[in-house]
């Protein structure tokens, strides 16, 4: 695709990234369109091309945090023949959307950056509650962004059902503007297409199967994305396994993402960590501590993928249902066990030593 008629300032760039840029002479600046294992994609106003990391940029980093995610700004070296280019620097981050995780700050998981407004998609069709849409609102608040509420598949309720779910969100206070669609009749699609401004960008997050691809593809206008059949008690298959960034024709960008269970299934901490164990046993030998093995440098888990050694499907699954975070909570809650084991393992050959 050819950005070059839209400048940066066409891809999300403003004043507040140019007040912080401090790329090498020769370098370019870049955005984040996607990661894919260890590759980063990259949009500029020449188009699309991929990029790896410089080595440098690797020596200095050490958080998983540290490296670009979809959103960010990045300095860039990339000659006219060169078909890759190198990722010399990341921008500073006006605003993310973080999964806080059950320990320290720096183990949060950036799902995005530099987004001017989430999207906070519930389906009003067995997916919508009060109490996960206060979450994401604090989640988006915290990270310095404009929510937005979006209420999908009202062609599948009674329109009382749907009036007394905008009630309960009017009654609890929420002021951030609440719209409604559907994504087969397509009412409500052309108010929010007015809504979107060109040159901002808008991240969409929900929960699997409340229509986030189907509503994206109907603002693309054509079927770019893969969306999925969901069973008639409206559960959702998880369909999305990549965050992408996808400049409309409107001007404005979106964000894709895989949906979010922030609460957990039941029953899934017992299941998902035995039936990956292979993956999170080779997460150990990952450089990075907080390895997410979806894009980091010598991860473990990709290099198996790689060769064979783990099947790209159990990978896949692992990864779709990772983004549970019953499973995510307990996989950090089996890292703190394994080090505190760890520093039990390290007293007890330090006492058996004093002894000799
Ligand atoms: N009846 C009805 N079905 C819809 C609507 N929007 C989406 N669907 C269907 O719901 C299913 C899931 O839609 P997706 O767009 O894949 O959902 P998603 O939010 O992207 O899901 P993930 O990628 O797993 O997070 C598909 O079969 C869609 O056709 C809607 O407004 N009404
Ligand atoms: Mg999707
Ligand atoms: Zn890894």
């Amino acid at each position: 695709m050819e950005n070059r008629h839209i400048g940066l300032k066409g891809l999300g760039w403003n004043g507040w990234f140019e007040k912080r840029a401090d790329c090498r002479p020769g370098d370019a600046v870049a955005r984040v369109a996607a990661v894919d294992r260890g590759q980063w994609v990259l949009m500029d106003p020449t188009g699309t091309f991929r990029a790896k990391l410089a080595g440098s940029y690797l020596y200095r980093h050490h958080l998983s945090q540290e490296l670009p995610c979809v959103g960010d700004w990045v300095c860039v070296e990339k000659h006219p023949n060169d078909d890759i280019g190198l990722i010399r620097s990341l921008f500073e981050r006006k605003t993310t959307l973080r999964r806080k995780s059950a320990g320290d700050a720096v183990d949060d998981q950036i799902i995005a950056a530099n987004l001017d407004y989430v999207i906070i998609v519930q389906s009003c069709h067995y997916d919508f509650n009060l109490k996960r849409l206060e979450r994401y609102l604090v989640m988006t608040r915290d990270g310095g962004a404009e929510p937005y509420v979006l209420l999908t598949k009202t062609d599948l309720v009674d329109p009382a059902v749907l009036d007394a779910q905008l009630e309960e969100i009017h009654a609890a206070g929420v002021t951030a503007p609440v719209l409604t669609v559907s994504n087969v009749t397509r009412d409500g699609v052309d108010e929010l297409t007015q809504r979107l401004l060109p040159e901002k960008t808008y991240c969409f997050v929900g929960s699997s199967g409340v229509g986030k691809s189907t509503l994206i593809n109907h603002l693309i206008g054509r079927e770019m994305l893969e969306t999925s059949w969901v069973s008639g008690t409206g559960e959702g298959r998880h369909t999305t396994v990549r965050r992408e960034l996808i400049l409309l024709r409107c001007g404005a960008l979106v964000i894709d993402n895989p949906g979010m269970r922030e609460f957990g299934i039941p029953g899934a901490e017992s299941g998902i960590g035995g039936s990956f164990s292979d993956i999170i046993a080779l997460g150990s030998s990952c450089r990075y501590r907080n390895c997410s093995h979806i894009s980091e440098p010598g991860c473990a888990v990709l290099e198996a993928v790689d060769s064979g050694a783990i099947v790209r499907d159990h990978y896949e699954n692992y990864l779709k249902l990772r983004e549970e975070s019953a499973f995510y909570q307990m996989s950090h809650a089996e890292r703190r066990k394994k080090d505190r084991d760890f520093g039990r393992y390290i007293k007890s050959v330090k006492k058996d030593l004093e002894k000799d």
